[in-house]
């Protein structure tokens, strides 16, 4: 019997805009390619890997990289067409597992949970769909076969390019063990500045931290002992569990960090909170997504002990989620997505938020009544405070 209870694949391609112009072009081949733009004021989005050896890197100034690599060519984006191969990609995918999670244009993840009679082994199934892409678009990608997606995600990225890593189940914390602690999702480097002042430089570090050791970073805390250990039991989801409804919102000028996003989204809060109560549902988890100016989409979700549908909740929720988001890069686009919509009719629990007031009926109450005079005298008429 298979020791596997659950199987989760990432699969991300390796240099991705750089290797399609070099598949376009075969005069690109071999070279240090870098694709972003040449102006004083471009940003490299990113380069392929004989521009990676000069450290040359996504997100850094295109006056640098080609100081690092002078005889770099540079490449312009081109979005539509990248985007057409990870159409092409995601259909690949697709024929491997029904439950596909894109998590951008070039990464997915894929719960091939049970799969074994149909493709193999893990290992096989991973070797299987890299012939498959190979053939599919003629571009290489990198695997990680895990029993959980934050493992899957870093055995993708262990052995780019061309990488295939499987971790077997029970070895997920030694596998992690050993890395920087900014493997671990959602720390970026002011937090792990933080931690290696505390003493904690290594993945491991954080696993055998002492209760109480980790207090001083909130529901982070616990969030991070727990990927360090290897545990992430979160589900892939797919277009049935993604269910979802949100708003987003383009800046006029660029932006950066915590609370200039956090203005950006005050105001679709009540847009998607509105719009839950009109449709009469509530969400179960919120998801905050950026798109930086060199047109990265990253995103963070947070799952809540109890669906909410009131404004003041979802900011509540926002104000958890927003430390997890990495936001040292400008910033193009902000969004929220209400997810894991259920009726809002439905029985609740008791609040599981205790004091915080998250999700509480009074709130519901107070924005249904802010509902009724928004419809009666439109939008500008009444807005929250603070
Ligand atoms: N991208 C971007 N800006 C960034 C990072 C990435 O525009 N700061 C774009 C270009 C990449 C694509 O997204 O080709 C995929 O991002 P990855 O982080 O997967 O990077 P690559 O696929 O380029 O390289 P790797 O081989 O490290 O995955
Ligand atoms: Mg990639």
């Amino acid at each position: 019997m298979s020791v596997w209870q659950r199987a989760i694949l990432h699969v991300d391609m390796d240099a991705f805009y750089a290797s399609v112009e070099q598949r376009d072009d075969p005069s690109l081949r071999g070279k240090p390619v870098i694709v972003g733009g040449d102006g004083r004021r471009g940003v490299v989005a990113t380069c392929s890997y004989e521009a990676r050896k000069f450290g040359v890197k996504s997100a850094m100034p295109s006056v640098m990289a080609k100081r690092l690599c002078s005889h770099a060519v540079f490449v312009a984006p081109r979005m539509s067409h990248y985007a057409q191969v990870s159409k092409e990609l995601m259909e690949v995918f697709g024929r491997f597992s029904p439950v596909v999670e894109p998590l951008s244009l070039d990464e997915a993840f894929l719960d091939i949970t049970g799969m074994e009679q149909l493709f193999g082994a893990p290992m096989e199934q991973a070797w299987k769909l890299q012939k498959a892409v190979r053939e599919a678009v003629s571009l290489s990608c990198s695997v990680g076969v895990a029993s959980n997606k934050f493992v899957a995600k870093v055995a993708s990225d262990i052995k780019k390019p061309g990488g295939l890593l499987v971790v077997q189940p029970g070895e997920e914390a030694s596998f992690l063990a050993p890395m920087p602690v900014e493997r671990l999702w959602g720390v970026g480097p002011k937090t792990a500045e933080r931690l290696r002042s505390q003493g904690f430089a290594t993945i491991a570090d954080i696993a055998a931290a002492k209760p109480g050791r980790l207090d001083g970073y909130g529901v982070m805390g616990a969030h991070m002992q727990a990927l360090a250990r290897g545990e992430d039991d979160r589900a892939v989801d797919d277009d049935r569990t993604r269910k979802s409804l949100g708003a987003e919102r383009t800046v006029e000028e660029d932006i950066r960090g915590l609370v200039s996003v956090r203005a950006q989204l005050l105001p679709l809060i009540d847009e998607v909170a509105a719009e839950l109560r009109a449709k009469n549902l509530r969400c179960g988890g919120i998801r905050v997504k950026i798109k930086t100016a060199t047109f990265h989409r990253h995103s963070r979700e947070l799952q809540l002990p109890e669906p909410i549908a009131d404004a003041l909740s979802l900011r509540a929720a926002i104000d958890a989620l927003l430390p997890r988001l990495e936001l040292d890069e400008p910033i193009r686009l902000v969004g929220l997505s209400a997810t894991h919509l259920v009726d809002g009719q439905a029985p609740r629990q008791v609040s599981l938020f205790g004091n915080t007031d998250i999700g509480s009926d009074r709130d519901e109450r107070v924005d249904r009544v802010v509902d009724g005079v928004v419809a009666k005298f439109g939008k500008d008429m009444l807005k929250r405070g603070g």
